[in-house]
């Protein structure tokens, strides 16, 4: 985010149900035969490989937290990303993250917590019922989404090691491997990628622990195996690739709060009343269309003001 580009914003013409019928690892079936049939189809899904992103996920219940707007794209959605770990052009993530090892993968769950844990993804996946909710996603940069994503509330996740009363915050930690990530070099991030949330935000409903998009398992540009997805907030907030989440008594560091804090603060709440300092917030264009839209506070999620109350949004930017 720190270069300076204009956007550059692919028209599609792929349909929105094009992946569902040729997707190579689709798990003939199975959602039809519900629960125990999904337990079986996540232990297929373990076989040690690569890139699973495009294996359909079974049994995967619609909320009614979704947004009944237009669904960007699939193609958009995984072809113009924002991950630097694997460049940072928007087109070089599906390239470049292909071969990106996305299993085995555990979540450590430590810090002020009675019960620390670390989780496989495929006992984290059978927490609860994969939820497709679709929700509007926008990026500092300007540009917005609308993505059915899979996962279910991050709440359920951190409920299971028992967070003590001390804890505050929760901190993000995303992978670090120089040998399978070719953008992690010195001078663009301090990595790995780091984000945080307070424990209210982090514990709100809409607040996402995401593995897939679209009825598919997440494919790796998108954040594979494991990412976070946060609605009201700017994309960054929503790291991907998480292996570590710390419950802290202190407001954490982040990547992007500590490569330029005047640019990319703490809470990084949607507000088009306060601009960044090189990409103004009022409107935003989503992708996929030609005309830009106007951008809503807390991105149009009105039910998390109340964790604001009384606070400075424009000081707590
Ligand atoms: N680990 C990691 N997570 C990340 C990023 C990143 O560079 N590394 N980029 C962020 C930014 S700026 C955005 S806009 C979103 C993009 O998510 P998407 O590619 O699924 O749309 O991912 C966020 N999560
Ligand atoms: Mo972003």
């Amino acid at each position: 985010m720190l270069i300076r580009k204009t956007a550059d914003i692919p028209a599609s013409e792929v349909t929105p149900k094009h992946w569902y019928v040729n997707r190579r690892k689709f798990i003939a079936g199975a959602s039809a035969l519900g629960a125990a049939a999904l337990v079986s189809g996540y232990d297929l899904m373990s076989e040690p490989e690569h890139a699973f992103g495009g294996t359909a996920i079974p049994g995967i219940q619609k909320s009614n937290l979704s947004t009944t707007e237009k669904e960007t794209p699939y193609k958009d959605v995984t072809t113009y990303n924002n991950y630097y770990e694997f460049g940072t052009d928007k087109s070089e993530p599906a390239e470049q993250a292909k071969n990106f090892r996305t299993r085995p993968w555990t979540v450590t769950i430590d810090g002020l917590v009675a019960k620390p844990k670390t989780l496989d993804i495929d006992a984290i996946m059978k927490l609860a019922a994969p939820e497709e909710r679709i929700y509007r996603h926008r990026c500092v940069e300007g540009w917005s989404i609308v993505v059915p994503w899979i996962g279910f509330s991050l709440s359920t996740l951190l409920k299971q090691v028992e967070p003590l009363g001390k804890a505050k915050y929760v901190k993000f930690t995303t992978l670090g491997d120089g040998k399978q990530m070719p953008g992690l070099r010195p001078g663009i991030l301090d990595w790995p990628y780091r984000e945080g949330l307070r424990l209210d935000e982090a514990m709100q409903r809409l607040t996402m622990i995401t593995f897939g998009l679209y009825g598919e398992l997440l494919p790796n540009q998108n954040g594979a195996q494991l990412r976070l997805t946060v609605p009201w907030k700017y994309g960054f907030k929503s790291g991907k690739s998480i292996v570590k989440i710390t419950f802290t008594d202190k407001q954490p560091d982040t990547a992007w709060n500590t490569a330029a804090p005047n640019e990319y603060g703490f809470y990084s709440n949607v507000n088009p009343n306060v601009d960044h300092p090189r990409w103004s917030q009022g409107t935003e264009r989503r992708l996929g269309e030609f005309s830009k839209r106007k951008t809503l506070m807390f991105n149009g999620y009105d039910e998390v003001a109340s964790l604001y109350s009384g606070m400075d949004l424009k000081r707590n930017f």
